[in-house]
């Protein structure tokens, strides 16, 4: 049953569905004997203030396919509801791997790799978005709010107004949208478009991006757009469609509040005393992802280690990558690019017992994580596309010490907002080593004064804004 909440708001608030792609919910233990339980970190923690006394179901994939053995999903967990939409390995194949991850996903990153267009699996996310949609459907309460999120999901807007045109749909993009000139490769650029266009308030990372899905639907719809807003043909005449910019903040307030902890201050002065004493430690985190620019800044680190513009005695660097959708080709190959390159680096400029790059191809506890973000005197984010980037903005919610500076490409989301980091074109490695030695040559004062504004900025923008600000936008009322 759906949870009815307690609060005040309860009664008031419409009831929320929120519907990703991935249900907030992991399955520990072996197969068939372990338990299902609340993932952490991600979007449910995100929306979890927004969810406290208001009924809400969350509709998703539980991330094992339908032939798998695990047990039922539990109904709830802790309020909320959730919902299983069951997917078949195919399905996964086709729709998830195929056309979100080898299509959608570069393209969408501007092409940094080449998008593969296969008719079939069209046909496969066509028919899973229609599963999402049939199921929010069947499900959400007579007037209620659906919130969708992202890029794998973006016919359900459409398929969901056709079926029940009572609700109030809410769609959110995590990636970047593409400027028109890229978009317009899409064979279904027309039908992703509309499928969009189906809800109330289409939601973006930056401006930038939803300026260029208003243009995409001026030049391949031929609609008429303006600032913030696009008039669509409907049923009964007309519907306007708000189109925005609302930046995703993380919960500053946790970081901060973990990287204070004993416990986590004694692991990182553990990292760095493992990792060199007094070095200076720059640390990379990012899922293994060829959008993450990763091979770019070890080429740029090692190149200024060779050059003497960076001293092997006063720096040291740490790079994290998380696994990530290893069944697809390309992110195969980046893998074995990458460790070919800390390979030869760490051959070319290591010694005995201390490796230039000190390199980790596994997953870290968030304790771990964080430890590591206190632990690091720089951060490096230098992806060639990123929709925000939320390591940026962790690592700075942690340093409580109010020292730090970030490296950031200027093709991130969250280079919009934090304007204080040293912010750099991934694509020129001869500029992101002269920023490299100019952090290392800031004076103190100058890093302070730049970490002090960018907390500023992480603190005031959190995740608590973002889903007030997208739900009140959607819902019509003031935050
Ligand atoms: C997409 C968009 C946008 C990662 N590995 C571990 C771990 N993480 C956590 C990080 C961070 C999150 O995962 C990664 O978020 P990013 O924003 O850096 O990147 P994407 O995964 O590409 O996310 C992106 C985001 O959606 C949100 O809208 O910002 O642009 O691409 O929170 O901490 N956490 C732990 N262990 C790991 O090994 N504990």
């Amino acid at each position: 049953m759906p949870s009815t909440g307690t609060s005040p708001e309860a009664s008031h608030a419409a009831p929320l569905v929120v519907v990703a792609n991935r249900l907030p919910v992991e399955y520990v233990g072996n197969a068939g004997e372990g338990e299902w339980r609340r993932a952490p970190g991600g979007l449910v923690s995100a929306l979890e203030p927004a969810l406290a006394g208001r009924p809400a179901t969350w509709i998703g994939w539980s991330g094992h396919t339908s032939d798998s053995t695990e047990p039922a999903l539990p109904e709830a967990i802790d309020d909320l509801r959730i919902v299983a939409v069951p997917l078949s390995g195919e399905q996964v194949e086709q729709f998830y791997e195929g056309f979100s991850n080898g299509a959608l996903w570069p393209l969408y990153h501007d092409v940094v790799v080449t998008p593969a267009y296969h008719r079939p699996e069209f046909v496969a996310y066509r028919e899973v978005n229609a599963v999402f949609a049939a199921k929010v459907a069947e499900l959400a309460p007579e007037g209620g709010t659906v919130w969708v999120h992202d890029y794998q999901l973006q016919l359900v807007p459409r398929m969901l107004r056709d079926a029940r045109p009572d609700l109030t749909i809410g769609f959110f993009l995590h990636i970047p949208f593409p400027p028109v000139e890229l978009f317009a490769q899409l064979p279904w650029r027309r039908q992703l478009l509309e499928g969009l266009l189906g809800a109330d308030l289409v939601g973006f990372q930056t401006h930038d991006s939803a300026r260029n899905f208003l243009g995409a639907t001026r030049r391949l719809l031929g609609l008429d757009p303006g600032g913030d807003r696009v008039d669509v043909p409907d049923q009964d005449g007309q519907r306007t469609v708000r189109v925005g910019a609302f930046p995703i903040g993380i919960g500053a307030a946790a970081f901060d509040t973990m990287a204070r902890a004993p416990q986590i201050q004694a692991r990182a002065r553990q990292i760095r005393e493992e990792m060199g004493g007094f070095r200076l430690l720059f640390l990379g985190v990012d899922r293994l992802d060829y959008t993450k620019g990763i091979d770019v800044r070890l080429r740029a680190f090692s190149e200024a280690l060779a050059e003497g513009l960076l001293d092997p005695s006063e720096v040291t660097m740490l790079q994290v990558a998380i696994p990530s959708r290893e069944t697809v080709e390309e992110y195969r190959n980046i893998r074995d690019e990458i460790e070919l390159l800390v390979g030869r680096i760490n051959g070319d400029l290591g010694r005995v017992g201390d490796p230039a790059i000190h390199y980790l191809h596994q997953s870290v506890s968030r304790e771990e994580l964080v430890a590591m973000y206190v632990a690091a005197d720089v951060l490096l984010v230098t992806p060639l596309r990123d929709g925000m980037n939320l390591v940026a903005k962790e690592y700075i919610a942690s340093r409580v010490q109010e020292t730090g500076a970030v490296v950031l490409s200027e093709f991130t989301g969250a280079a919009e907002q934090l304007q204080e980091a040293f912010i750099v074109n991934p694509y020129d490695i001869e500029g992101l080593k002269r920023t490299l030695a100019a952090v290392v040559a800031s004076t103190p004062e100058e890093l302070a004064r730049r970490l002090q504004s960018l907390r500023t900025n992480v603190f005031e923008d959190d995740v608590d804004r973002w889903v007030r600000t997208f739900l009140a936008t959607l819902e019509g009322h003031v935050p």
